[in-house]
């Protein structure tokens, strides 16, 4: 939205199964592009190869990747026709740009090259990308990184996902006649590649209105009144077994187990989208979380009290979460490994917003976490030492917190989306014009 909202321009994207989707957005100068998928490339491609081979692999294999090559095949013919599409929508829109996002389309820059050799074309992954040694079990690892490779920049959130994508190229294309040039890469043709790192964020400006909204302060005053004379831990996340809601829950177990005075005045409320849950191992992740949440609660809540888990498995609406974060004197965000995370940064923002001082428990295999050295750092797989890590941010003087807030929320200010979409445009632009000169330039390269 943050891209669109400012550009105009063609979106090519899943339609999700929608219907009738519309030609544009409300207030946007834009042409909405959809893609319907059949049954079995939603099933082969998406559910398959993207969510239960690629994010896996990705994320360091935290569960194992499954390789089907029907699911590959699949991949492919979807890349073609996002590619299809997206070349159709170039033709009506001379000097463009093209920004393709994420890993569902690592195809899609080579496929678009090859056909038009002076595109600027840009790629961001918005997930981790894992050391060479773990990459290397893609039976399609070449194809992987030839389809990225056709890119003018190749962007990710932090400087060890990219330098892991570079030693994968050097590793898995030896031979090919690549060359490596600090943060470039020259293929064989000459044509050179950019790699670059650039941490993603969030609209700071539409969510310090959330929290300053009319409407919010009735929903803040309901949760108050709800969680009084608690301290109220959150958790936000999609359900996804990247996130470390096992591991927070066993922490809070610890916790209640050590102490216990908190079993009546700490309540930990996980919110949890519905994510994904056509694949096998998002259904049994739920089960367990849903079994963990069933047994804390029948082992500590005391008699006459509130439980000392909540938990909410549902979307909320933008207003809602902001009234969340507002009351939450302790955000928990736990990943076993998450390529940025977002929702620390909104978290410090509405804080901010209210004045408030809670503390952001910040797991280390975050992309965030080199951007927020204010929060409490921790190590997931270390539960019981999360759980201390819990206790001593919860015992922090009050000055101190506030002051990690302002300066966590000062720094999402200033490096907000749009300044992600104004600085990778930017390079995109800059990069493929030089591509398109040195194309012009050596006309018989080849
Ligand atoms: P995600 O894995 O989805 O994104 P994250 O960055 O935290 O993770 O973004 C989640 C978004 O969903 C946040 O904006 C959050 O507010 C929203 N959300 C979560 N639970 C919600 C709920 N119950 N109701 C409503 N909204 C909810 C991927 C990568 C991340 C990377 C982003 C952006 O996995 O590492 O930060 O892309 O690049």
């Amino acid at each position: 939205r943050p891209v669109m909202a400012t550009h105009s321009g063609a979106w090519v994207g899943w339609d999700g199964g929608a219907k009738g989707m519309p030609p544009t957005l409300p207030d946007m100068d834009v042409r909405l592009l959809p893609i319907s998928l059949s049954a079995a490339q939603i099933r082969n491609y998406y559910h398959g190869f993207a969510n239960a081979t690629l994010w896996p692999l990705l994320h360091d294999a935290i569960e194992k990747p499954r390789f089907e090559r029907d699911w590959w095949y699949s991949y492919r013919d979807v890349n073609a026709i996002f590619a299809d599409r997206a070349l159709a929508a170039l033709e009506e829109e001379p000097g463009a740009i093209t920004w393709v996002h994420d890993y569902h389309l690592m195809l899609v820059p080579q496929l678009i090259r090859g056909r038009r050799p002076d595109q600027p074309i840009g790629f961001f992954l918005h997930v981790p990308w894992p050391s060479p040694d773990l990459f290397a079990r893609l039976p399609w690892r070449e194809q992987i990184l030839v389809g990225l490779l056709g890119a003018d920049v190749v962007s990710f959130h932090t400087e060890r996902y990219r330098s892991n994508f570079v030693r994968a190229c050097t590793r898995l294309l030896a031979g090919s006649g690549i060359e490596v040039r600090g943060t470039e890469i020259v293929l064989p043709d000459g044509r050179v590649v950019a790699t670059t790192a650039s941490p993603i964020s969030i609209d700071a400006a539409e969510f310090t209105q959330n929290a300053t909204a009319p409407g919010i302060d009735a929903d803040i005053q309901a949760l108050s009144e709800q969680f009084a004379g608690r301290t109220l831990l959150l958790g936000v996340d999609r359900l996804d077994y990247t996130k470390g809601i096992v591991e927070r829950l066993l922490a809070f177990e610890m916790l209640l187990e050590r102490n216990p005075g908190y079993r009546t005045s700490l309540a930990f409320l996980q919110v949890a989208m519905p994510s994904r849950d056509n694949v096998r191992e998002y259904r049994h992740l739920r089960a367990t979380v849903e079994q963990h949440i069933g047994r804390i609660n029948g082992r500590f809540t005391e008699p006459g009290n509130d439980v000392p888990v909540h938990y909410l498995y549902r979307g909320l609406s933008q207003q809602h979460l902001a009234a969340y974060y507002a009351v939450a004197d302790a955000l928990l965000v736990t990943p076993l490994i998450d390529g940025m995370n977002l929702v620390c940064k909104e978290y410090v923002i509405v804080q901010d917003a209210r004045g408030e001082n809670g503390i952001l428990v910040l797991s280390e295999f975050t992309g965030a976490t080199g951007e927020l050295p204010q929060a409490i750092l921790c190590n997931p797989f270390d539960v019981e030492g999360l759980s201390y890590r819990i206790e001593n941010g919860l015992g922090l003087p009050a000055e101190i917190r506030r002051a990690a807030i302002s300066e966590m929320a000062a720094y999402v200010r200033k490096h907000d989306v749009h300044r992600w979409v104004a600085e990778q445009l930017a390079e995109i632009a800059s990069r493929g014009a030089k591509a398109a000169t040195a194309a012009t330039a050596e006309p018989d390269r080849g």
